[in-house]
């Protein structure tokens, strides 16, 4: 099959013909239909993050399950699915607890799948898998525990969104920081993950939404997600244009959706007493936080999220009913649509700030 291999960092992908040896026990191949490009994706490829390589990266996938390996109960061939990078196994602590999103078993997966193997090679060389899911290939040999069966009247290459920037945007406001209806929230950062948390900010009924970027189409395109005011991080004063928009109240929540230390500490400061300030976003490797403690000790929280806080299982398949019942936003988010080849084309229109959400479509 033809993937798209991350050799080193800073370099272009090479898109290459692989070879991907069948789903061993409890594992299933699948067709995919579409992978969505996120940021995530892109620092691996800036070396903000280490990764083991060469890598097949991509992990916001949807396809058709095409063969299953021995041991699988869950789906069957035919079945339609949206990839989670997150393979809740069910059995551990934290998932018991329905904490499914922090599941064990991800951390045992270093470039290989959950039997400590790869699937991927080239010739003799064996390529490392991304999140146990590697979505920039035409198939992806992927664990059962990171399907999710959506319906078969849903799009495939839209609902592959449904893989990461949907349930990471929207499960960060409903279920990390639990939004209340009418309440002022900030969103730092409008990219295809930040669009997210503001159409996810729109649905709890939050009153006031303020979306902050440094890109005027970006802001432009927030307010088809609910955004109610729009400010240029780099032309104005972040704190100061939040306090003016909530009449000096300052907003009940802020979400950090970059990966910045600096905004950060923008979303905390425009947070009120009591306030919640989410961090969506992954600094680089290394780097530090200063935070004063003074905004804590007025009852403010500074919380983490991965993966919005999600059980996929769950949280999926009811997106994708609200995306086909017209209540999410799933095409407004895809800006482009290209070819496996043109991957590093869609990478570098995210860098620039060009594009909501690229789609690589196969087939
Ligand atoms: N002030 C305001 N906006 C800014 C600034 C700034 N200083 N710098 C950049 N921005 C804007 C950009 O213009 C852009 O619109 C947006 O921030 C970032 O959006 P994208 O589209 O480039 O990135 P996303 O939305 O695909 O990804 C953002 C994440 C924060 C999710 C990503 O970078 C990340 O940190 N991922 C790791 C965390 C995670 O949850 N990973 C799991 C799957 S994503
Ligand atoms: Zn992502």
């Amino acid at each position: 099959m033809k993937a798209a291999v991350l050799h080193e960092k800073f370099q272009p992908l090479k898109v290459e013909e692989l070879t991907l040896d069948g789903p061993g026990p409890k594992e299933a191949l699948v067709k995919l239909a579409a992978s969505g490009v996120c940021h995530s994706d892109l620092h691996y490829i800036k070396g903000d993050r280490e990764h083991p390589m060469p890598v097949v990266l991509g992990h916001e996938g949807a396809g058709i399950v095409e063969e299953v390996g021995p041991g699988v109960t869950y789906a069957k061939p035919g079945d339609h699915v949206v990839l989670s990078f997150v393979p809740s196994c069910g059995q551990c602590d934290y998932c018991i607890k329905g904490r499914q999103n922090l599941c064990q078993a991800r951390y045992g997966m270093q470039g290989t799948l959950l039997d400590g193997t790869t699937r991927l090679r080239k010739n003799q060389q064996e390529i490392n898998h991304f999140n146990g899911l590697s979505t920039f290939g035409e198939y992806a040999v992927v664990p059962e525990d990171s399907l999710v069966l959506v319906r078969e009247d849903a799009p495939l290459e839209k609902v592959a969104l449904i893989g990461c920037g949907v349930p990471t945007g929207v499960g960060a406001v409903i279920h990390t920081a639990k939004v209340q209806p009418g309440s002022k929230v900030v969103v730092i950062g409008a990219g295809g993950v930040g669009l997210n948390v503001l159409q996810g900010a729109a649905l709890a009924g939050a009153e006031t939404i303020i979306a902050v970027d440094i890109h005027g189409s970006k802001l432009e395109h927030s307010l088809q997600f609910g955004a109610t005011h729009l400010v240029n991080g780099a032309a104005e004063d972040v704190v100061e244009a939040v306090r003016e928009v909530t009449n000096g109240e300052m907003a009940d929540y802020a979400f950090e959706v970059i990966g910045s230390t600096m905004a950060i500490n923008q979303a905390l400061a425009t947070t009120k007493r009591g306030g919640v300030t989410v961090v969506v976003g992954v600094t680089p490797t290394g780097a530090e936080l200063t935070i004063d403690p003074d905004f804590l000790h007025q009852d403010r929280v500074l919380m983490g999220c991965t993966y919005g806080s999600c059980y996929p299982r769950a949280d999926m398949p009811m997106l994708v009913d609200l995306y086909m019942s017209r209540k999410l936003k799933l095409d407004e988010l895809i800006s482009r649509t290209f070819k496996l080849e043109e991957i590093n084309t869609a990478f570098d229109l995210l860098d620039q700030g060009e594009v909501a959400r690229s789609i690589i479509r196969y087939g």
